[in-house]
């Protein structure tokens, strides 16, 4: 019962945001699935603790030392041992139930024939170059360490990002979406997300991918659908 203040307290956060646990608020589509994951582990988790606290607290007062008589010495006790092997392989397993359900939902391709914009995301030591598959001129942005690219998202249409990298593994991170995925040299990687929020949002590199590798950084704009192509435009006049 003391968490809640404690845990307000502890990390100053607001009532609006504590029920999110330190997530942040979610901003696509993905965010909310992700979020509700969270949260539930968060749950499963303390009804677990609390039903262990409550079990340590029961034989701390009602078993605690009384007198010298030492109490009965056992040494098996087989419906515990079996107990305490099969509460934990359930506990695990639910958590990998709803984790593979998710993450099956989260990395879903939409069919061929669906209005996605393609957007192909590539990672160069040090910065990402973002081609916007779906616009006729094929408009190619590449940021560098000390200039940071701006990728331009539209607000409620899907985007689909196709990974790859042009040297070693790198990993396109955008806290805000509470998604990341690797770029693995040889292969092409693939998720799809619905920005819901307009905004500027962060953008990195998640794998320790060599020395510049905290450079890896780039901004994400999710602006309003009708605006989208009209600002991938200005961008690349900008980036020539
Ligand atoms: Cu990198």
């Amino acid at each position: 019962m003391l968490i809640a203040p404690i845990a307000l307290l502890l990390t100053g956060c607001s009532a609006a945001e504590l029920p999110r646990l330190g997530l942040p608020e979610a901003v696509s589509d993905n965010g909310h699935r992700i979020l509700s994951l969270w949260q539930g582990s968060w749950v499963a988790a303390l009804i677990v603790g609390a039903f262990v606290w409550g079990l340590i607290i029961w034989s701390v007062i009602f078993h605690r030392r009384r007198g010298e008589k030492i109490p009965a010495q056992m040494k098996y006790n087989v419906p515990i041992e079996i107990l305490y092997t099969v509460v934990p392989f359930l506990i695990v397993a639910v958590l990998f139930f709803f984790t593979a359900r998710d993450e099956s939902e989260l990395i879903k391709i939409s069919p061929k024939g669906t209005p996605v914009h393609v957007i192909h995301v590539n990672g160069i030591r040090w910065s990402w170059q973002f081609t916007y598959e779906d616009l006729p001129a094929n408009t190619v942005v590449t940021g560098t360490p000390e200039n940071a690219p701006t990728l331009y998202l539209p607000q409620g249409e899907r985007v689909r990002f196709d990974l790859t990298t042009t040297d070693v593994n790198h990993s396109f991170w955008i806290p805000a979406f509470m998604m990341k995925m690797d770029l693995i040299a040889g292969r092409m990687n693939q998720f799809e997300v619905t920005p819901e929020k307009l905004g500027t949002y962060a953008g990195k590199c998640a794998e320790l991918c060599g020395r510049d590798h905290s450079l890896m950084l780039f901004k994400v704009k999710v602006v309003p659908a009708a605006e989208y192509k009209q600002m991938v435009n200005t961008l690349k006049e900008s980036a020539a």
